[in-house]
């Protein structure tokens, strides 16, 4: 068989469904061509493969491309006085007074070109990438108001093509009420169905919807009716549900077929049982749990029993996480929600790619999907959920280059 680039001499996390844990292979190959994967598995076995290109790895370890399904990486400014605020006694009132909060990094947003957002965003994801990371979702909702949602999704768009990364983007025009709306959030929902969501459909600005279902956030009758919108307009829908508060927003989400529900601190047993019904993956967010120092933990046990695949990410935002890092974040998976190492790095591949509706496409080192590696510098695969504050990583390989 012909091929482009040969891995060989490597041990294997493949990180495949039908295998056991991680389904590790001890003396394991790789061949990518045309920037897929012709075959992962043992080299006994492996069929005549003829490259053009043959790489050492010298039992290094290989993992899919790490992904990070949940981010908020693209907007403008930091909350950096806000935190120095808040650790000083103000509350959220006095900060939302003194312009903070979330409706500050709106401000942030709108007052920068998207050449300003891509330039803002790039060193966050450079840091993502610098840890293995091929895949990243990116969600607008820091804009608010069509032309700086459409900015934003843009930036988002721009910045996977300036990188050797693939980026999915999501449509969260229903993050927060914008202050010209105050009073009327069924108005500013229209908005959002009536002349967001279409727009973004027709340029092809998103691959996704989301909402914020939370008291400070939309409704479940708000956000139906936005995952009735993206319905219309053929996109699938994820959700922020259960962060704060139970307002069943991942029954809700499963009912719509959700590709994800995201947070889940307070998510209860019927919840449970419809997103394992719907397929729907449970994205944990522990950057955010442990920024807000939230004590109420994502009800694991239920998951796992449900059978519900879970996925980490970092929710990389300003405002409650402000994380670029997805090893700290399989660390946190694990110290604070007591996640095993395999549900960990399950976490950041194979249940990463399925919460974005990308898991035919990457996620696990089997044939036919995009060749997205990381290579690293380890004994063992626990190693990338012990540490912590250190990377590892030896190469990264996107779409086999
Ligand atoms: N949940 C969160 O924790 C963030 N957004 C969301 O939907 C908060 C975002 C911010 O404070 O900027
Ligand atoms: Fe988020």
């Amino acid at each position: 068989m012909r091929c482009d680039r040969l891995w060989r001499n490597a041990r294997l996390a493949t990180l495949a469904p039908d295998r056991p844990l991680l389904g590790e292979i001890d003396r394991g190959v790789v061949a990518a061509a045309d920037g897929r994967i012709l075959y992962a598995g043992p080299e006994a076995g492996a069929p005549q493969l003829d490259a053009a290109d043959t790489v050492d790895c010298q039992g290094r370890w290989i993992t899919p491309g790490l992904i990070d399904p949940h981010t908020h990486l693209v907007h403008g400014g930091d909350r950096a006085q806000e935190f120095e605020l808040r650790l000083a006694g103000a509350s959220y009132e006095e900060i939302a007074r003194a312009g903070g909060g979330i409706v500050s990094t709106m401000a942030s947003t709108r007052a920068v070109t998207e050449d300003q957002l891509v330039a803002q965003a790039l060193p966050r994801l450079d840091a993502l990438i610098a840890e293995g990371v091929t895949t990243v979702e990116i969600k607008s909702g820091y804009g608010l108001a069509l032309e700086h949602e459409l900015k934003s999704l843009r930036a988002a768009r721009r910045l996977g093509a300036m990188r050797d990364v693939s980026i999915v983007t999501t449509f969260l025009g229903a993050h927060a009420l914008p202050p010209e709306f105050a009073g009327d959030a069924e108005g500013y929902i229209d908005l959002v169905c009536r002349e967001m969501i279409p727009a973004v459909a027709a340029e092809r600005l998103a691959d996704a919807v989301d909402a914020f279902c939370e008291g400070i956030g939309f409704t479940p009758a708000q956000t139906r009716r936005v995952f009735e919108a993206a319905r219309a307009h053929g996109l699938p829908v994820k959700l922020h549900a259960e962060q704060l508060s139970n307002l069943h927003g991942a029954a809700l989400a499963a009912e719509f077929g959700a590709l994800s529900a995201d947070h889940l601190e307070h998510l209860d047993t019927a919840g449970v049982a419809a997103m394992a019904a719907a397929g729907t993956v449970a994205t944990l967010l522990p950057g955010a749990y442990y920024f807000v120092r939230e004590t109420q933990s994502p009800p694991i046990a239920p998951l796992r029993a449900a059978g519900v695949p879970i996925a980490l990410a970092t929710d990389s935002n300003p405002g409650t996480s402000p994380l670029t890092s997805l090893l700290l974040t399989l660390n946190m998976g694990a110290t604070l929600f007591r996640l095993t190492v395999e549900e960990c790095l399950a976490g950041v591949t194979r249940n990463a790619a399925r919460a974005l509706g990308v898991g035919g496409e990457t996620g696990t080192l089997e044939a036919g999907k995009r060749c997205d590696l990381a290579i690293w510098d380890i004994e063992h695969p626990a190693e990338l959920v012990y540490r912590m504050g250190f990377n590892p990583l030896h190469a990264r390989v996107w779409r086999g280059r």
